[in-house]
């Protein structure tokens, strides 16, 4: 009996040393990292409307903390805002987006994009269009977006 019981703690000691082998492994996944963010993709629709367009982009997280993009702006329009599409197809102003630790944001037609609304220009395809993206943690991001016809449609991304 005292056999066995010697054997379980030998068990448990031996599971135990096994999770710390496994917890010193994972600690190159400890201590400061933060966000690493990439912008990809980035372009903005040729207006269908004289007043207003849209633009889109994705940020690419490939640190180990999250992010959040708090604004978007540009001289291209008035307001710069960022919406989101309801099931309805109607738009609604978006609150900060996360941008997720070892993941992505996505700015698509039909779902988060930013609007332009009151453009200063009316920018045409082949042209570009500078946004900076800034972040509760990150450095703002500069993007120069191309125009794109108003039918483009991005392949996945
Ligand atoms: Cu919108």
């Amino acid at each position: 009996m005292k056999r066995a019981a010697a054997a379980l703690a030998a068990l448990l000691l031996a599971t135990g040393t096994a999770a710390c082998g496994s917890n010193d492994k994972g600690s190159e996944d400890k201590g400061p990292d933060g966000p690493h963010l990439a912008v990809s993709g980035a372009y903005v629709k040729e207006p269908p409307m004289p007043d207003m367009t849209a633009g889109y982009f994705t940020i690419t997280n490939t640190g180990r903390d999250a992010d959040t993009l708090t604004s978007v702006t540009s001289d291209l329009a008035k307001h710069v805002t960022v919406h989101t599409t309801k099931p309805d197809g109607s738009m609604t102003e978006a609150g900060p987006l996360a941008v997720p630790a070892h993941g992505r944001l996505v700015l698509r037609m039909g779902g988060y994009h930013v609007m332009f609304i009151g453009l200063h220009r009316k920018p045409k395809t082949g042209e570009t269009v500078t946004m900076t993206l800034r972040f509760a943690t990150s450095a703002p991001i500069t993007v120069n977006a191309p125009v794109q016809p108003a039918g483009y449609r991005p392949g996945d991304r």
